[in-house]
């Protein structure tokens, strides 16, 4: 039987286990690491809970235990095996480094370093073999990238796929703790019959910002000079990037919405074999690894962010043949952001790297 003693930085259970870090535990990704970590038994030795400055000293609980959470610096990361990052790119720019400096395995959840050759950019259900080319550092793709290459990878796998269009739906969990709460407050704000204060959305330190409340606000991250946003870059080129597909045609429309978790999408793609039809993409989709299918228009049963948040899996349904284009149809995916978009997608990760031996 195993048995939890306190440890200096963390927690000790006694036998076989890997020490684990997470950085950026109080915010809302690092929160899902702490509950997905516990609710998968991940071997843990010791568990240690970084921050920024601001949250040093403050504690949480894991499997029922108060860890007191510590300021991120790099000698945080001695004798770690595994880090997960979430704290913003700037942040593991700064300490990634040293964190596989220290002999640690980082699987970081920004996109410091999602695109940079000799990173593998990893969705288990659909690329886990590219760990193997790790170099300490694997990348977790963005949250919409991450959804929608796990709901088309078996169809690409059977009938080849070459193109993508891609309209999101988009949570506001996904822009941080703090934007949850602005969204909440503009809703009293609102309901009361005063006016609603935005200083966080569409993106922290623009120029404007707009209520989410009662709106939908179609700008997620900052403008590229080519007119897409930088969060619809990210789908294009991370989607390439994990399907070893540099010329699939790939494009983009992220827009936020007032949901608290869960996000939306519809996808229209078009595939390179012939006379496929609904049912042999049900197929596919039902006996793929990691999806739900909730495909019945007689029965209104399709996903929706309200039955998918709080679950591991990737929700599929409305699937439909394109009226026009014989190769074409379109899907409605949804899947809960901070799970298999972040901190679940990320603890698969270490799951493979244990199943595989390579930490
Ligand atoms: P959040 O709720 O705002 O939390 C931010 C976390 O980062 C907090 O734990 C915060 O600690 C910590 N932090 C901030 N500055 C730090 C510093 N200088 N050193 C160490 N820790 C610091 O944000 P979130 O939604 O969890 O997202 C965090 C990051 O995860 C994002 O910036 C993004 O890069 C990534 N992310 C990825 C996806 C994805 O699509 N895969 C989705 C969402 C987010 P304090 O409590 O001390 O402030
Ligand atoms: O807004 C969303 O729904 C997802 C946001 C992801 C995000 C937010 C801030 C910074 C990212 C990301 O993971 O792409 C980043 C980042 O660039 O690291």
């Amino acid at each position: 039987m195993r048995q939890w003693i306190q440890a200096g930085r963390g927690f000790i259970v006694k036998g076989n286990g890997y020490h684990v870090a997470i950085v950026g535990a109080t915010g809302a990704v690092g929160t899902q690491m702490l509950s997905i970590l516990e609710q998968r038994q991940f071997p843990i030795e010791t568990l240690t809970l970084l921050s920024s400055a601001r949250s040093a000293g403050q504690t949480l609980q894991y499997n029922g235990q108060k860890i007191t959470i510590q300021e991120a610096t790099p000698d945080k990361f001695k004798g770690v095996d595994i880090a997960l990052f979430s704290a913003g790119g700037g942040v593991s720019k700064k300490l990634a480094p040293a964190a596989v400096e220290h002999g640690a395995i980082v699987i970081d959840n920004t996109s410091a370093f999602r695109m940079d050759e000799g990173v593998p950019l990893v969705v288990p259900e659909v690329n886990e073999k590219d760990l193997q080319q790790h170099k300490g550092i694997i990348a977790n793709p963005n949250c919409s990238t991450i959804q929608m290459v796990v709901a088309l990878e078996p169809i690409r796998q059977a009938y080849g796929l070459n193109k993508v269009v891609v309209s999101t739906y988009q949570a506001v969990s996904g822009a941080g703790i703090n934007a949850i709460d602005e969204m909440k407050d503009q809703s009293r704000a609102i309901l009361a019959g005063e006016e609603a204060k935005a200083n966080i959305l569409p993106v922290k330190g623009a120029d404007r910002h707009y209520p989410i409340a009662f709106n939908v606000v179609p700008q997620i991250d900052v403008f590229d000079t080519n007119g897409y946003t930088f969060e619809e870059m990210k789908m294009i080129n991370e989607t390439k990037k994990i399907m070893h597909m540099p010329e699939l045609k790939v494009s983009a429309t992220c827009v936020r919405l007032p949901v608290e978790t869960g996000h939306s999408e519809s996808v229209y793609i078009e595939v390179d074999e012939t006379g496929k039809n609904v049912a042999d993409l049900h197929q596919l989709l039902e006996n793929a690894p990691g999806i739900v299918l909730q495909d019945a228009p007689n029965e209104q049963l399709y996903p929706m962010p309200s039955t998918s948040a709080g679950k591991l899996e990737v929700f599929v349904g409305r699937v439909r043949r394109d009226l026009d284009e014989e190769n074409g149809f379109h899907l409605w995916i949804v899947s809960d952001n901070l799970l298999k978009g972040a901190a679940w997608n990320s603890v698969q990760i270490a799951e493979s790297l244990v199943k595989l031996k390579l930490v």
